[in-house]
């Protein structure tokens, strides 16, 4: 395994910070493998979508045709992407000190020379969760992930300042956002890069972004959103099956 736990120092640093960035986490190998099998699974989706899942998951953007945006659930989907959170077990359960549940993971691709940008948002207004602070995202860079090619950006400790309001646009009712000129610009923003196998780290109120990959090459990541075990989604803009929910339990890593 890979990382056990986080530091006395790394846990203090995501709590004033509400995230924390750490490379060399995962091998090449590991992420190879999930690479590989992101390829794979990208081919098989595309050739199977309906035309509504074709809305909401081909990216528009890009330079390249017939690009995914996304995909979901890759932890509960697919093998080398569980074993990724797997191996995450022990870090998550040190964040909440209580064994933790992926309750819902995305794997992004940010497809080269347009791979469009995801808004302002905090993660938890999606997950509706009764305890807001037993909740964290680790982000998997499976590409280095620089400004250039669209790293996320993180508004430095505004998971301290609760839920903002958030607004979506007309014809898309997920994709919900923050508007700054509402809230107010009162944290700083800072570029999260990411070398390829590290994972960044974010709280579920912490504001968050990436923008455009304007880039030649991919930049593609899996979040893993976790909440505490006796945490609860209660009131959640979208829906979460329970049937796509992985308990995060260290031991069975080495079983996937
Ligand atoms: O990877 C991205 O561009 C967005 C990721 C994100 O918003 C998240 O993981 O919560």
């Amino acid at each position: 395994m890979a990382l056990k736990a986080l530091s006395s120092e790394q846990i203090a640093r995501y709590r004033d910070d509400g995230y924390l960035v750490v490379n060399d986490v995962f091998t090449p190998e590991t992420i190879d493998a999930a690479v590989a099998d992101a390829s794979l699974w990208q081919q098989s989706f595309l050739a199977g979508m309906s035309e509504k899942e074709r809305a909401w998951y081909v990216d528009g953007s890009t330079a390249v045709p017939q690009q995914l945006r996304k995909l979901d659930n890759p932890v509960a989907e697919r093998a080398p992407f569980r074993r990724l959170a797997l191996e995450l077990a022990g870090v998550v359960e040190g964040v909440f000190g209580e064994p933790g549940l992926c309750f819902f993971s995305q794997l992004f691709f940010k497809p080269p020379q347009g791979g469009g940008p995801k808004p302002i948002h905090q993660d938890n207004f999606y997950f509706g969760p009764r305890d807001q602070e037993q909740m964290v995202t680790c982000w998997i860079a499976l590409d280095e992930a620089t400004v250039e090619n669209g790293c996320l950006h993180y508004w430095k400790g505004s998971h301290r300042g609760g839920m903002a309001e958030h607004f979506a646009p007309q014809d898309e009712p997920f994709n919900l956002q923050i508007d700054l000129a509402r809230t107010g610009e009162r944290f700083e923003k800072v570029p999260a890069p990411v070398a390829r196998g590290g994972v960044a780290f974010h709280h579920g109120l912490t504001y968050h972004q990436s923008a455009n990959n304007l880039s030649k090459r991919y930049r593609r990541a899996m979040a893993v959103h976790c909440m505490a075990a006796s945490n609860a989604l209660v009131n959640p803009a979208m829906a979460y099956d329970e049937k796509y929910f992985v308990p995060l339990r260290a031991e069975a890593a080495a079983a996937v």
